[in-house]
Protein backbone atom coordinates (compact mmCIF):
# COMPACT_ATOMS: atom_id res chain seq x y z
CA UNK A 1 0.00 0.00 0.00
CA UNK A 2 1.34 3.02 -1.25
CA UNK A 3 1.48 6.23 0.88
CA UNK A 4 1.01 9.88 -0.79
CA UNK A 5 4.21 11.91 -1.42
CA UNK A 6 5.36 14.22 1.31
CA UNK A 7 7.02 14.42 4.93
CA UNK A 8 5.87 11.50 7.12
CA UNK A 9 2.11 11.75 8.33
CA UNK A 10 1.73 12.64 11.90
CA UNK A 11 -0.62 10.27 13.64
CA UNK A 12 -1.50 10.78 17.73
CA UNK A 13 -1.16 7.70 19.66
CA UNK A 14 -4.82 8.59 20.60
CA UNK A 15 -6.22 7.81 17.15
CA UNK A 16 -4.07 4.45 16.82
CA UNK A 17 -5.66 3.42 19.99
CA UNK A 18 -8.88 3.75 19.03
CA UNK A 19 -8.39 2.39 15.65
CA UNK A 20 -6.66 -0.43 17.04
CA UNK A 21 -9.21 -1.03 20.01
CA UNK A 22 -12.04 -0.48 17.45
CA UNK A 23 -14.19 -3.91 16.27
CA UNK A 24 -16.38 -1.57 14.44
CA UNK A 25 -15.39 1.36 12.25
CA UNK A 26 -18.15 3.65 9.96
CA UNK A 27 -16.38 5.97 7.84
CA UNK A 28 -18.41 9.09 6.66
CA UNK A 29 -16.63 10.17 3.41
CA UNK A 30 -17.25 12.92 1.24
CA UNK A 31 -15.36 15.03 -1.64
CA UNK A 32 -12.04 15.41 -0.25
CA UNK A 33 -11.54 11.68 -0.13
CA UNK A 34 -11.21 11.80 -3.85
CA UNK A 35 -10.10 15.03 -4.15
CA UNK A 36 -6.16 13.26 -4.55
CA UNK A 37 -7.66 10.89 -7.14
CA UNK A 38 -7.95 14.24 -9.34
CA UNK A 39 -11.89 14.43 -8.70
CA UNK A 40 -12.25 18.19 -7.53
CA UNK A 41 -14.12 18.59 -4.40
CA UNK A 42 -17.74 20.02 -4.74
CA UNK A 43 -16.95 23.40 -3.62
CA UNK A 44 -13.92 23.92 -6.20
CA UNK A 45 -15.50 22.14 -8.39
CA UNK A 46 -15.80 25.19 -10.61
CA UNK A 47 -13.35 24.77 -13.78
CA UNK A 48 -13.56 25.69 -17.32
CA UNK A 49 -16.59 27.08 -18.72
CA UNK A 50 -17.97 27.08 -15.40
CA UNK A 51 -15.88 28.85 -12.85
CA UNK A 52 -18.23 32.30 -13.40
CA UNK A 53 -21.23 29.79 -11.78
CA UNK A 54 -21.91 28.96 -8.87
CA UNK A 55 -22.12 25.03 -8.31
CA UNK A 56 -24.97 24.84 -5.43
CA UNK A 57 -26.93 27.02 -8.19
CA UNK A 58 -26.03 24.04 -10.97
CA UNK A 59 -27.19 21.31 -8.48
CA UNK A 60 -30.71 21.96 -8.14
CA UNK A 61 -33.99 20.79 -9.68
CA UNK A 62 -34.64 24.64 -10.63
CA UNK A 63 -31.22 25.10 -12.68
CA UNK A 64 -32.51 21.83 -14.36
CA UNK A 65 -35.83 22.98 -15.66
CA UNK A 66 -34.66 25.97 -16.41
CA UNK A 67 -31.66 24.83 -18.79
CA UNK A 68 -31.56 20.80 -19.09
CA UNK A 69 -28.89 20.74 -21.67
CA UNK A 70 -26.22 23.96 -19.17
CA UNK A 71 -27.06 21.84 -16.75
CA UNK A 72 -26.43 17.97 -18.41
CA UNK A 73 -23.28 19.60 -20.17
CA UNK A 74 -22.06 19.95 -16.85
CA UNK A 75 -22.83 16.23 -15.52
CA UNK A 76 -22.11 14.61 -18.59
CA UNK A 77 -18.53 16.19 -18.27
CA UNK A 78 -18.20 14.96 -14.99
CA UNK A 79 -18.72 11.63 -15.76
CA UNK A 80 -15.68 11.84 -17.75
CA UNK A 81 -13.84 12.65 -15.71
CA UNK A 82 -15.05 10.24 -13.15
CA UNK A 83 -14.60 7.33 -15.49
CA UNK A 84 -10.83 8.79 -16.25
CA UNK A 85 -9.68 8.80 -12.82
CA UNK A 86 -8.55 5.85 -10.35
CA UNK A 87 -9.27 5.45 -6.70
CA UNK A 88 -6.54 6.69 -4.58
CA UNK A 89 -3.99 4.99 -1.72
CA UNK A 90 -6.87 6.38 0.96
CA UNK A 91 -9.34 4.77 -0.59
CA UNK A 92 -7.40 1.03 -1.00
CA UNK A 93 -6.98 1.49 2.71
CA UNK A 94 -10.11 1.87 3.36
CA UNK A 95 -10.88 -1.33 1.52
CA UNK A 96 -8.30 -3.02 3.21
CA UNK A 97 -9.17 -1.81 6.35
CA UNK A 98 -12.53 -3.99 6.10
CA UNK A 99 -9.55 -7.28 6.25
CA UNK A 100 -9.05 -6.33 10.06
CA UNK A 101 -12.27 -4.48 11.52
CA UNK A 102 -16.24 -4.49 10.43
CA UNK A 103 -16.78 -1.85 8.14
CA UNK A 104 -19.09 0.51 6.84
CA UNK A 105 -19.04 3.46 4.25
CA UNK A 106 -20.77 5.90 3.91
CA UNK A 107 -20.19 8.54 1.47
CA UNK A 108 -21.41 12.02 -0.18
CA UNK A 109 -19.59 11.19 -3.23
CA UNK A 110 -21.54 10.37 -6.34
CA UNK A 111 -18.64 8.57 -7.80
CA UNK A 112 -17.31 5.34 -7.72
CA UNK A 113 -14.25 4.88 -6.46
CA UNK A 114 -14.94 2.84 -3.09
CA UNK A 115 -16.00 0.56 -4.88
CA UNK A 116 -13.15 0.24 -7.55
CA UNK A 117 -11.20 0.56 -4.42
CA UNK A 118 -12.74 -3.23 -3.15
CA UNK A 119 -14.73 -1.49 -0.51
CA UNK A 120 -18.36 -2.23 -0.52
CA UNK A 121 -20.62 0.70 0.01
CA UNK A 122 -23.24 0.77 2.43
CA UNK A 123 -24.80 4.33 1.88
CA UNK A 124 -24.39 6.53 -0.98
CA UNK A 125 -26.34 9.58 0.84
CA UNK A 126 -26.36 11.56 -2.61
CA UNK A 127 -26.95 9.42 -4.76
CA UNK A 128 -24.50 8.36 -8.08
CA UNK A 129 -23.52 10.11 -11.20
CA UNK A 130 -23.14 7.02 -13.39
CA UNK A 131 -27.00 6.15 -12.07
CA UNK A 132 -29.50 7.54 -14.74
CA UNK A 133 -33.23 8.14 -14.62
CA UNK A 134 -35.76 9.61 -16.46
CA UNK A 135 -36.26 12.91 -15.19
CA UNK A 136 -40.34 12.43 -15.30
CA UNK A 137 -41.04 9.01 -15.19
CA UNK A 138 -38.24 8.05 -13.00
CA UNK A 139 -37.67 4.87 -15.32
CA UNK A 140 -33.76 3.97 -14.66
CA UNK A 141 -32.11 4.38 -18.16
CA UNK A 142 -28.58 2.50 -19.14
CA UNK A 143 -28.28 3.30 -22.35
CA UNK A 144 -25.43 5.47 -24.18
CA UNK A 145 -24.05 8.32 -22.36
CA UNK A 146 -22.54 10.87 -24.64
CA UNK A 147 -19.30 11.95 -22.61
CA UNK A 148 -17.83 15.54 -24.08
CA UNK A 149 -13.67 15.23 -24.21
CA UNK A 150 -13.58 18.61 -23.07
CA UNK A 151 -16.26 20.78 -21.03
CA UNK A 152 -19.15 22.25 -23.34
CA UNK A 153 -21.71 24.51 -23.20
CA UNK A 154 -24.63 22.18 -23.78
CA UNK A 155 -25.22 19.12 -24.56
CA UNK A 156 -29.13 17.57 -24.90
CA UNK A 157 -29.88 14.89 -22.23
CA UNK A 158 -30.92 11.54 -23.50
CA UNK A 159 -34.13 10.80 -24.22
CA UNK A 160 -36.21 8.18 -21.74
CA UNK A 161 -37.29 5.25 -23.98
CA UNK A 162 -40.51 5.06 -22.06
CA UNK A 163 -41.62 8.24 -22.24
CA UNK A 164 -39.64 10.99 -23.93
CA UNK A 165 -38.50 12.43 -21.08
CA UNK A 166 -35.34 14.04 -20.37
CA UNK A 167 -32.47 11.86 -18.40
CA UNK A 168 -30.89 12.84 -15.55
CA UNK A 169 -28.15 11.71 -13.15
CA UNK A 170 -29.12 10.08 -10.37
CA UNK A 171 -27.41 12.45 -7.66
CA UNK A 172 -29.22 14.51 -4.76
CA UNK A 173 -30.17 17.96 -5.98
CA UNK A 174 -29.95 20.56 -3.35
CA UNK A 175 -33.87 20.71 -2.02
CA UNK A 176 -34.24 17.12 -2.89
CA UNK A 177 -35.04 14.52 -0.45
CA UNK A 178 -31.99 11.83 0.38
CA UNK A 179 -32.80 8.14 -1.01
CA UNK A 180 -34.54 7.36 2.28
CA UNK A 181 -33.08 3.54 2.73
CA UNK A 182 -29.79 5.01 2.12
CA UNK A 183 -30.08 7.47 4.85
CA UNK A 184 -31.78 4.54 7.01
CA UNK A 185 -29.19 2.42 6.54
CA UNK A 186 -26.43 5.10 7.32
CA UNK A 187 -27.71 6.10 10.30
CA UNK A 188 -28.24 2.23 11.73
CA UNK A 189 -24.60 1.68 11.25
CA UNK A 190 -24.00 4.54 13.25
CA UNK A 191 -26.23 3.82 15.95
CA UNK A 192 -24.88 0.09 15.85
CA UNK A 193 -21.63 1.47 17.19
CA UNK A 194 -20.56 1.61 20.53
CA UNK A 195 -18.54 2.60 23.14
CA UNK A 196 -14.57 1.22 21.89
CA UNK A 197 -15.71 1.90 18.16
CA UNK A 198 -14.81 4.57 15.77
CA UNK A 199 -16.30 6.78 13.48
CA UNK A 200 -14.09 7.98 10.64
CA UNK A 201 -14.98 11.55 9.08
CA UNK A 202 -12.71 12.08 6.26
CA UNK A 203 -13.16 14.82 3.82
CA UNK A 204 -16.05 16.67 4.18
CA UNK A 205 -16.87 20.55 4.85
CA UNK A 206 -19.59 18.91 7.19
CA UNK A 207 -21.99 22.12 5.59
CA UNK A 208 -24.35 20.18 3.78
CA UNK A 209 -27.18 18.79 5.73
CA UNK A 210 -28.87 16.35 6.76
CA UNK A 211 -25.59 14.54 6.32
CA UNK A 212 -23.20 16.71 8.15
CA UNK A 213 -25.60 15.53 11.17
CA UNK A 214 -24.37 11.89 10.75
CA UNK A 215 -21.29 12.50 12.80
CA UNK A 216 -23.54 13.64 15.83
CA UNK A 217 -25.09 10.41 15.69
CA UNK A 218 -21.90 8.62 16.18
CA UNK A 219 -20.75 10.99 19.43
CA UNK A 220 -24.72 10.14 20.76
CA UNK A 221 -23.59 5.93 20.72
CA UNK A 222 -20.88 6.85 22.08
CA UNK A 223 -18.15 6.21 19.63
CA UNK A 224 -14.88 7.72 19.33
CA UNK A 225 -15.38 10.17 16.18
CA UNK A 226 -11.83 10.87 14.25
CA UNK A 227 -11.96 13.65 11.72
CA UNK A 228 -9.30 13.39 9.02
CA UNK A 229 -9.27 16.69 6.93
CA UNK A 230 -6.49 19.17 6.67
CA UNK A 231 -8.52 22.02 7.23
CA UNK A 232 -11.08 22.98 10.24
CA UNK A 233 -14.77 21.98 9.56
CA UNK A 234 -18.26 22.83 10.58
CA UNK A 235 -18.00 18.89 12.01
CA UNK A 236 -14.45 19.73 13.70
CA UNK A 237 -15.73 20.20 16.96
CA UNK A 238 -17.94 17.36 17.13
CA UNK A 239 -14.89 15.14 16.71
CA UNK A 240 -12.90 13.92 19.57
CA UNK A 241 -9.62 13.06 17.37
CA UNK A 242 -8.07 15.37 14.50
CA UNK A 243 -5.89 13.96 11.71
CA UNK A 244 -4.96 17.40 9.78
CA UNK A 245 -3.54 15.99 6.96
CA UNK A 246 -5.39 14.42 3.75
CA UNK A 247 -7.18 11.16 2.92
CA UNK A 248 -4.30 9.41 0.94
CA UNK A 249 -1.66 10.11 3.40
CA UNK A 250 -3.50 9.45 6.57
CA UNK A 251 -5.40 6.70 6.08
CA UNK A 252 -2.80 4.09 5.00
CA UNK A 253 -0.53 4.74 7.64
CA UNK A 254 -3.30 4.63 10.01
CA UNK A 255 -4.01 1.06 8.37
CA UNK A 256 -0.47 -0.28 8.42
CA UNK A 257 -0.25 0.79 11.80
CA UNK A 258 -2.92 -0.87 12.81
CA UNK A 259 -2.34 -4.10 10.72
CA UNK A 260 1.12 -4.25 12.56
CA UNK A 261 -0.57 -3.77 15.92
C1 LIG B 1 -9.67 16.91 1.98
C2 LIG B 1 -8.76 16.76 0.98
C3 LIG B 1 -7.99 15.61 1.04
C4 LIG B 1 -9.76 18.55 0.54
N1 LIG B 1 -8.15 14.74 2.05
N2 LIG B 1 -9.82 16.05 2.98
C5 LIG B 1 -30.35 23.61 7.52
C6 LIG B 1 -30.58 22.36 8.07
C7 LIG B 1 -30.87 21.27 7.27
C8 LIG B 1 -30.92 21.40 5.90
C9 LIG B 1 -30.71 22.64 5.37
C10 LIG B 1 -30.45 23.73 6.15
N3 LIG B 1 -30.31 24.80 5.34
C11 LIG B 1 -30.46 24.40 4.07
C12 LIG B 1 -30.71 23.09 4.06
C13 LIG B 1 -30.92 22.25 2.88
C14 LIG B 1 -29.71 21.80 2.13
C15 LIG B 1 -28.41 22.20 2.81
O1 LIG B 1 -27.83 21.50 3.60
N4 LIG B 1 -27.87 23.35 2.40
C16 LIG B 1 -26.59 23.82 2.97
C17 LIG B 1 -25.78 24.50 1.87
C18 LIG B 1 -26.89 24.70 4.15
N5 LIG B 1 -29.80 20.35 2.04
C19 LIG B 1 -30.54 19.80 1.11
O2 LIG B 1 -31.16 20.44 0.29
C20 LIG B 1 -30.59 18.27 1.13
N6 LIG B 1 -31.93 17.85 1.09
C21 LIG B 1 -32.78 18.14 2.07
O3 LIG B 1 -32.45 18.73 3.09
O4 LIG B 1 -34.03 17.67 1.81
C22 LIG B 1 -35.08 18.01 2.71
C23 LIG B 1 -36.35 17.46 2.07
C24 LIG B 1 -37.19 16.68 2.85
C25 LIG B 1 -38.38 16.19 2.29
C26 LIG B 1 -38.67 16.48 0.95
C27 LIG B 1 -37.82 17.23 0.19
C28 LIG B 1 -36.64 17.74 0.75
C29 LIG B 1 -29.96 17.71 -0.14
C30 LIG B 1 -28.49 17.95 -0.19
C31 LIG B 1 -27.94 17.45 -1.50
C32 LIG B 1 -26.47 17.77 -1.67
N7 LIG B 1 -26.06 17.46 -2.99
C33 LIG B 1 -24.71 17.77 -3.40
C34 LIG B 1 -24.62 17.73 -4.94
C35 LIG B 1 -24.62 16.32 -5.49
C36 LIG B 1 -24.57 16.32 -6.97
C37 LIG B 1 -23.32 16.93 -7.56
O5 LIG B 1 -22.19 16.62 -7.11
O6 LIG B 1 -23.45 17.72 -8.49
O7 LIG B 1 -23.80 16.84 -2.80
S1 LIG B 1 -24.12 19.34 -2.81
C38 LIG B 1 -22.47 18.84 -2.58
O8 LIG B 1 -22.12 19.03 -1.20
C39 LIG B 1 -22.42 17.33 -2.86
C40 LIG B 1 -21.61 16.83 -1.70
O9 LIG B 1 -21.89 15.47 -1.46
C41 LIG B 1 -22.03 17.74 -0.59
C42 LIG B 1 -21.07 17.80 0.55
O10 LIG B 1 -19.83 18.28 0.15
P1 LIG B 1 -18.52 17.72 0.83
O11 LIG B 1 -18.35 16.30 0.48
O12 LIG B 1 -18.51 18.07 2.25
O13 LIG B 1 -17.41 18.53 0.01
P2 LIG B 1 -16.88 20.00 0.17
O14 LIG B 1 -16.34 20.39 -1.16
O15 LIG B 1 -17.84 20.91 0.80
O16 LIG B 1 -15.68 19.85 1.22
C43 LIG B 1 -14.52 19.12 0.92
C44 LIG B 1 -13.73 18.91 2.19
O17 LIG B 1 -12.64 18.08 1.88
C45 LIG B 1 -13.15 20.19 2.79
O18 LIG B 1 -13.38 20.20 4.19
C46 LIG B 1 -11.65 20.09 2.51
O19 LIG B 1 -10.84 20.66 3.55
C47 LIG B 1 -11.47 18.60 2.50
N8 LIG B 1 -10.37 18.13 1.69
N9 LIG B 1 -8.88 17.84 0.09
C48 LIG B 1 -9.08 15.03 3.01
N10 LIG B 1 -7.08 15.39 0.08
Amino acid sequence: MSQAEGPAVEVSEEVLEALRGASRVVALTGAGMSAESGVPTFRDAQSGLWEQFDPSQLATPEAWRADPPFVWAWYAWRVGLVRSVQPNPGHCALAELADLREVAVVTQNIDDLHERAGSTVLAHVHGSLLDFRCMDCGAPYDGEIEVPTEPVERLDPPTCPECQGDIRPGVVWFGEELPRAAFDDAVAALEALGPGDVCLVVGTSGIVYPAAGLPAVALSAGATVVEVNPQETDVSDMCHLHVRDTAARVLPTLVERVRSG
